[in-house]
């Protein structure tokens, strides 16, 4: 495969480069803190989504060096959007949210390297949230557990991504060092049409029960309109995600719309 070939040079070459969705509170509207979306800008093919050559560098264990680079990058961004706007925002501390691969949670240098760019960027651990998909860490044992429980002690935030798709055990949830829950986008489809679908929404306010009487908080992804944003917070819901808010952008944008806090 073409673009399999291609990662390692893309990589050295600086082809790839992060995209960044503010994630918003629903109560006030500020924002609180973006998800960092990594791109190819592809020489010929233009760019690329990481659905087209995340999967390839998973494969092909690239993924190690290119999500460390999407994390040092991140946290670089981290640094200058809260020396501009300080460590909190009216509400609460300013986040970067950083997707993991499950070959990355694997991998033994995982603890020790995110604790050095940390450092390496005078960046406190509470500026980074970590996503993890529920399927990667469906029956994951204590062993792969261990380094995220580390991370979490340190004051790292731990995101349970696409959550509602997997087939977790509910209960399992308390085993999990995560401190949020990411509901998947198909859930806030459901909440498209006035008044949403019945089903959706018994499935949603359950979910949003659960998770904060585990002390876990919800953000909801795929908000592409008022109406679901309205819904959503209404069940509880405490931060959302989506295009009716901001499109994944540069982070000059994000400076920005941190600076309409509320
Ligand atoms: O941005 P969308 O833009 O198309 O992202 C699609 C998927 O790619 C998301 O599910 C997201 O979790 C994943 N993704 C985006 N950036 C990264 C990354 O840096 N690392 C990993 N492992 N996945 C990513
Ligand atoms: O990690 P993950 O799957 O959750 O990444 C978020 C993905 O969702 C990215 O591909 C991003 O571009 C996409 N996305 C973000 N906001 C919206 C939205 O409002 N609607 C839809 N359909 N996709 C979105
Ligand atoms: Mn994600
Ligand atoms: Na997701």
């Amino acid at each position: 495969h073409g673009l399999t070939t291609a990662l390692p040079t893309a990589l050295e070459r600086g082809e790839f480069f992060i995209e960044y969705q503010p994630l918003v509170h629903l109560g006030d509207g500020s924002v609180r803190g973006a998800e960092a979306l990594v791109r190819w800008l592809h020489p010929q093919h233009g760019v690329l989504g990481p659905d087209r050559f995340i999967p390839l560098a998973e494969h092909t264990g690239l993924i190690v060096p290119l999500g460390r680079w999407v994390l040092e990058e991140s946290i670089r961004q981290a640094r200058a959007w809260r020396e501009r706007h300080g460590d909190q925002s009216a509400a609460g501390p300013l986040r970067i949210n950083v997707n993991l691969s499950p070959c990355q949670l694997s991998h033994p240098g995982l603890v020790q390297e995110t604790v050095d760019i940390l450092e390496r960027a005078g960046v406190a651990p509470d500026a980074l949230c970590l996503e993890v998909t529920e399927s990667a860490l469906i029956g994951a044992d204590d062993d792969l557990l261990k380094p995220l429980r580390r991370l979490a002690e340190m004051g790292v935030d731990i995101a349970l991504d696409d959550f509602g798709t997997g087939y977790s055990n509910l209960a399992n949830l308390r085993r999990l060092p995560v401190s949020i829950l990411k509901l998947d986008r198909s859930f806030t489809q459901g909440m498209q049409q006035f008044p949403a679908d019945p089903v959706d929404l018994k499935i949603v306010e359950g979910i949003v029960t659960l998770a904060h009487s585990l002390d876990l908080a919800v953000t909801v992804e795929g908000v592409e309109t008022g109406a679901q944003a309205e819904q959503l917070r209404i069940l509880g819901c405490d931060t959302a995600q989506g295009w009716y808010y901001a499109r994944p952008g540069p982070p000059e944008r994000l400076h920005d719309l941190a600076l309409v806090d509320a």
